[in-house]
C-alpha cells in the first residue's frame, strides 16, 4: 500500500476530489499553506494500492494547472525603504507537488 500526498492549488481541490471520487478513491484533505508564497493550498491524502499509483496520478495531473502568480519581493535589508520600489515578480506554481510514501500498515476499525 502507498500514501500518496497531493500538494494543490485551492482551485484545483474540487475537481480533482470529485474526479477521485468518479474512481472509488478515497481522499482526505488538509488546509494547508506554502512556505514561499504564505498563501493557503490543499494537501490530499489518498490511501491506495501498489497497482492504482500510477492511475491516480494521472488524475492528479489532468485535474491540476500550472498557474502564473505575482510575488512581491522583500525590500533588501539596509537599503532605503522610501526609494524602494518593490517589483513584482512572476512564479509558476502547481500544478501539484506529489509524494508517495509507503504504508506500514492501515487499519480501518
Ligand atoms: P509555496 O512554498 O508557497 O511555493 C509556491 C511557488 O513558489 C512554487 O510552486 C514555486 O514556483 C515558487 N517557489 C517556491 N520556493 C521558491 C524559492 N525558494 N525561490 C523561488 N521560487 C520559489 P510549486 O513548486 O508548484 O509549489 C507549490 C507548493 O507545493 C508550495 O507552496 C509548497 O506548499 C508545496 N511544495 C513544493 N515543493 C515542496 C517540497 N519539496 N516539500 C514540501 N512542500 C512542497
Amino acid at each position: 500500500m502507498k500514501l500518496i500526498m497531493a500538494i494543490v492549488q485551492d482551485k484545483d481541490t474540487n475537481r480533482l476530489t470529485d474526479a477521485l471520487a468518479e474512481h472509488d478513491y478515497k481522499s482526505t484533505k488538509l488546509a494547508t499553506r506554502g512556505g514561499f508564497l504564505k498563501e493557503g493550498n490543499t494537501t490530499l491524502m489518498i490511501g491506495v494500492d501498489d497497482g492504482q499509483v500510477d492511475h491516480v496520478l494521472e488524475i492528479i495531473e489532468e485535474n491540476c494547472s500550472k498557474r502564473d502568480q505575482m510575488v512581491a519581493p522583500i525590500s533588501p535589508m539596509g537599503g532605503n525603504a522610501d526609494s524602494y520600489i518593490p517589483k513584482p515578480v512572476k512564479v509558476k506554481v502547481g500544478g501539484a507537488n506529489v509524494f508517495v510514501l509507503p504504508v506500514e500498515s492501515f487499519f480501518h476499525f
